[in-house]
């Protein structure tokens, strides 16, 4: 069986939400990413992954992946046939993994990781006042379209809606984006994001208790 090591409401809820998406079963690891620790049995997830980051997926080999755009594609290729991402050497491949970057890297580490991660000294001023202007890119692209990627929704669709649901915590108004206030909405109505966030808000509350 596949593991996902993870942390509630981490941008690890994306592989979740794919994972349940494509009706695959997983078993699932939290980790304390502050300790570096596996809630379980309190062992150093540094020795799962040198990164010390969340998603980890262990394959059914025992290999282990990491980075969101890997894991992601990973998982949506268990069953193509749920429509996840589109087949390789189709050109939407391509527009999938252009989304898959630029949430990752645009939004995730250039906005939300310092945001969450660094005391505010003053540093986080700049990437404050470009993320309007990032963000007005999926907001224009999502003004006439229901999903990033083609008609259906994907993975990108997963990882976007991850980042999006993290900028109120952030201090950012979606409500500036219609289009992308929207589009969360229709997200996060889906059955399986729905129950992904419920359990990983259950468990963030417990930590939080
Ligand atoms: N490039 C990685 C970034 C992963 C990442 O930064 N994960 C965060 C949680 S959202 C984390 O585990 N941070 C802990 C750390 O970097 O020490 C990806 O896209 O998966």
């Amino acid at each position: 069986m596949l593991q996902l090591y993870f942390s509630p409401m981490a941008c690890s809820l994306a592989s979740r939400i794919a994972l349940m998406e494509v009706g695959v079963d997983a078993r699932y690891h939290q980790v304390h990413l502050t300790t570096k620790t596996v809630a379980t049995d309190d062992g150093d997830f540094r020795g799962i992954s040198s990164k010390g980051a969340v998603p980890v997926l262990v394959l059914e080999n025992g290999e282990r992946l990491t980075e969101s755009a890997a894991v992601l594609q990973y998982i949506a290729d268990l069953k193509p046939e749920r429509g996840l991402a589109p087949a390789p050497g189709n050109a939407d491949r391509y527009r999938l993994q252009e989304w898959l970057s630029f949430v990752g890297t645009e939004i995730h580490k250039a906005f939300l990781f310092p945001t969450f991660w660094y005391e505010d000294d003053g540093s986080l001023a700049k990437p404050r006042a470009r993320i309007g202007q990032t963000l007005s890119v999926p907001a224009a692209h999502l003004a006439d379209r229901e999903f990033l990627v083609g008609s259906s929704f994907t993975v990108a669709d997963a990882h976007l809606a991850w980042a999006l649901m993290l900028l109120r915590p952030a201090g950012v108004d979606i409500a500036q984006w219609p289009s992308l206030k929207a589009y969360l909405q229709r997200m996060q109505a889906r059955p399986a994001v729905r129950e992904a966030i419920a359990t990983e808000m259950a468990l963030r509350k417990a930590v939080a208790a």
